[in-house]
């Protein structure tokens, strides 16, 4: 990808020279940054295959995600595809080439959550024992959210458990809404009682809207991720928060991509318009928005390469509430690794935000 090498060791560099000054009295990194990008996407034959099944017999599902149609038809040797399929040469060569040691690895959106229900259980058992065999066969070079089907609650919540404790990975992995509904919805709940029991936090990565979402965005391809895909997973955080699911589950950890999908820049408006003699907004909450924001979110800098907006998120939810992410394959390595090594910050907080954060909310032994 279109980046110079020695602009990217220089900055690097530069970098550690601050380690030296930063005043925080810490040993300066041993060997080089550790990076660990926490939303990489992946796919499987099986996957793609059950996803194209489904495309020809019911077309109506990619109506409004036309980046899902184009993946999926695409021939498999395209670029997207190629990539998504590839784990241990591609990815593996990129990940050296820019000094990526680890990728948590998660099923492409949108996961299973538009198969049927047996399928979708099915599919996301094997793709998680596919995901620990890849992991097994790299330490140190690869961790995994378990895919899970949330039309099956029960089925779900029984694949966490063995996700945790059979296969050892790392957390679950949510694409937005499920038949249009959100989680929320309490027939959901033991999918989030099981995550908080077993320490599992869950990636809420974005998906195309759902149907009530999707009427203000049949223009302009707006569904996309160009906004519809953040918008979903924004409003999907705030239902969950405003149903009270953080007062029955308070250790649930929920995970939010591209920048925390800007929820956090409403910290603020949240907590004013929750205020007695306020309350334009109704809810069961117990504690301020900000409290929850702050207690169970956790955010990660995928496709969102804005030093602004990192220092923002920064100073909001703390240094240690956010994570690295790159985005792959649907965002460039060169220039995530470029946007996280020039960030105006200290080395410290760089290491907090590079794998610190990440090994601790995900459990990730290196
Ligand atoms: C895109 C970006 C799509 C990130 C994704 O999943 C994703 C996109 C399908 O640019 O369309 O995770
Ligand atoms: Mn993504």
């Amino acid at each position: 990808m279109g980046l110079d090498r020695r602009t990217l060791l220089g900055g690097a560099s530069a970098a550690a020279a601050t380690t030296l000054v930063n005043g925080t009295g810490r040993a300066a990194r041993p060997k080089g940054q550790i990076r660990i990008a926490t939303e990489e996407a992946f796919s499987t034959r099986e996957h793609m295959r059950a996803m194209k099944a489904l495309v020809d017999s019911r077309p109506e599902v990619t109506r409004f995600d036309y980046k899902l149609y184009r993946l999926i038809t695409a021939d498999l040797d395209a670029d997207t595809p190629k990539r998504l399929l590839d784990l241990e040469k591609i990815r593996l060569a990129e990940m050296d080439e820019y000094g990526v040691t680890m990728h948590l690895l998660s099923l492409t959106s949108p996961g299973v959550q538009l198969l049927a229900p047996d399928v979708a259980v099915g599919v996301a058992r094997s793709t998680n024992d596919e995901l620990a065999e890849v992991i097994a066969r790299n330490p140190g070079r690869f961790a995994g959210l378990a895919t899970i089907a949330p039309q099956n609650p029960a089925a779900a919540a029984k694949e966490i458990e063995r996700a945790k404790n059979k296969l050892k990975l790392n957390g679950v992995i949510i694409n937005s809404h499920t038949n249009n509904e959100y989680l929320d919805d309490k027939k959901y709940w033991p999918i989030l009682e099981a995550a908080e029991a077993l320490d599992m936090p869950i990636y809420i990565h974005p998906r195309s809207p759902s149907d009530q979402m999707r009427l203000a965005m049949e223009d302009y391809n707006m569904g996309s991720a160009f906004w519809g895909y953040g918008m979903d997973t924004s409003t999907h955080f705030v239902r969950l928060m405003a149903s009270g699911a953080f007062d029955r589950f308070p250790a649930l950890t929920v995970v939010l991509g591209h920048m925390g999908e800007a929820v956090h820049f409403w910290i603020w408006r949240l907590d004013y318009m929750s205020a007695p003699g306020v309350q334009r907004g109704e809810s069961p909450m117990k504690l301020l928005p900000s409290e929850y924001i702050r207690r169970n979110l956790r955010i990660t800098t995928s496709g969102q390469e804005n030093p602004a907006a990192l220092k923002y998120s920064m100073d909001v939810l703390g240094p240690w509430n956010v994570m690295w992410a790159i985005d792959y394959p649907y965002q460039g390595t060169a220039s995530a690794v470029q946007f996280m090594d020039n960030a105006p910050i200290t080395q410290p907080e760089r290491d907090a935000i590079y794998w610190q954060n990440a090994a601790r909310v995900f459990n990730i032994k290196l």
